[in-house]
């Protein structure tokens, strides 16, 4: 049996500025919550940093020659706000915007298409001082950086994401604080949720104004919601923990609103901040596409000790890739079918899904990664399943192009279609690269 994709998909893989760039204070680059965060003894595996990373600052001619070798049609890259402004805001730095010109003319002559996300957690420390995404005038300075960028280079990139997965930055950042930058407030996580939700508004808006021809929208991490047990308390904390991961970012940008079960669940227990007249209606500006990052699925019970939640993942006893995360593909189908049926047929670009495994380079040179070639082919399987059924998905990036810092967990976990030899910055293709630029080419499998 052969699986043919539609004409014209868009075949692509992601990486993100602090995860592969390094030069983290070269051509005037100021410093980063990451910079900051991942310098603090005990926040990430082994003191691991992005200081250097896959130095791709200064390899990305080789890394665009991997994918030309591999036939991307679509590169997926995020910008770092502090080449950009150095401190946040004020004047431009040149030097910065030069390197992302480059990157994105080299990519646009291999006939590759440039998708390039503003925000991939990697806010200006300076912007952090006066309190980062909790404060409302970092909203203002985003603008102003999401304007810069567009004049550089929104007649050339056809494809923008405004934010990468604002439930990570606010919960992951500033709940657990296991994310720059390292706070472990609940009410600060809602707060900083809201403002990123405006800042994403507004970016929407000023890319309108500008009248760019390319097409916009945001990346939110998800996944499908499955109760453990039909009895009452599990099914209710399965719909409040998919209210709260599928529903906090997308129903106001795609609906105007807060999921009201949720929000009266959180305004009883005071966590909720003050929403300015007029918010709603910035925060729900047309995208054009959802970008919907998926790895694996919740399953879930009640909890009365995961405040203020009350609900939990369990374990299900499913196969686990590296990162502990169950591999079920079912659920990338189910996940699309939802959203297709929620947003009446919105337009879905998968722009990330992937797998960490422990690749190890064998006697030949070679990385036999099968685990993670079976990873995407069942998940590509669940995906073409989808589209089958009328889901208008239109592209797929794989996580990762290169394998690379993967944040607290550091260069212990590998996401690569590429391996990366991070002492002598080698890259090998894995075979589940050779894999994915014969899916490419064949447009299916
Ligand atoms: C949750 C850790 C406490 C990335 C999380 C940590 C603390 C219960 C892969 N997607 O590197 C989620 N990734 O940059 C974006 N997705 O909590 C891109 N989600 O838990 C990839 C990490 C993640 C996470 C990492």
């Amino acid at each position: 049996m052969r699986l043919n994709f539609p004409d014209n998909f868009l075949w692509g893989a992601a990486t993100a500025s602090y995860q592969i760039e390094g030069a983290y204070r070269e051509d005037g680059k100021g410093e980063s919550i990451w910079d900051r965060f991942s310098h603090l003894p005990g926040k990430t595996f082994g003191g691991d940093t992005g200081d250097v990373a896959c130095d791709h600052y200064h390899r990305f001619d080789e890394d665009i020659e991997i994918m030309k070798r591999m036939g991307l049609k679509t590169y997926r890259f995020s910008i770092s706000w502090s080449r950009i402004f150095p401190n946040g805001g004020g004047k431009p730095n040149p030097k910065g915007m030069e390197f992302y010109k480059k990157l994105v003319a080299r990519l646009i002559g291999s006939g590759i298409k440039p998708a390039v996300t503003l925000y991939h957690w990697d806010l200006p420390q300076k912007l952090q001082d006066i309190g980062g995404w909790a404060n409302r005038e970092t909203v203002n300075h985003f603008v102003e950086y999401a304007r810069c960028v567009f004049e550089n280079l929104g007649d050339q990139v056809p494809i923008w994401i405004t934010h990468n997965e604002p439930w990570v930055v606010a919960f992951i950042g500033n709940w657990h604080g296991r994310h720059a930058p390292g706070i472990t407030d609940f009410k600060t996580a809602l707060l900083v949720a809201h403002n990123l939700l405006v800042s994403h508004g507004l970016a929407v808006k000023a890319f309108r104004e500008m009248g760019l021809k390319g097409e916009i929208g945001i990346t939110l991490n998800m996944n499908p919601v499955y109760p453990v047990s039909n009895n009452d308390k599990d099914t209710a904390a399965a719909k409040r923990f998919s209210e709260f991961l599928n529903k906090w970012f997308a129903e106001p940008v795609l609906k105007g609103t807060y999921p009201a079960d949720l929000l009266k669940w959180f305004m009883d227990r005071e966590l909720v901040p003050e929403i300015i007249d007029g918010d709603m209606d910035i925060i729900s500006q047309p995208i054009d596409f959802l970008g919907i990052n998926n790895y694996y699925s919740s399953f879930i019970r009640h909890n009365d000790n995961n405040w203020p939640i009350c609900a939990s993942g369990t374990d299900t006893g499913k196969d686990k890739t590296e990162m502990e995360w169950e591999i079920y593909p079912e659920g990338l189908h189910d996940l699309i079918m939802y959203l297709d049926k929620e947003y009446s047929g919105i337009k879905i670009i998968i722009t990330e899904n992937g797998a960490a495994f422990n690749d190890i380079v064998n006697y030949e040179g070679k990385v036999e990664d099968d685990n993670r070639l079976n990873y995407l082919y069942k998940y590509l399987e669940q995906v073409h399943r989808a589209i089958g059924e009328g889901a208008n998905v239109t592209g797929y990036y794989a996580w990762s192009l290169l394998d690379n810092f993967e944040w607290g967990l550091g260069f212990s976990k590998r996401f690569g279609l590429i391996y990366v030899d991070y002492k002598t910055q080698e890259r090998i293709m894995k075979k589940s690269a050779y894999w994915y630029s014969d899916v490419i080419r064949n447009n299916g499998f």
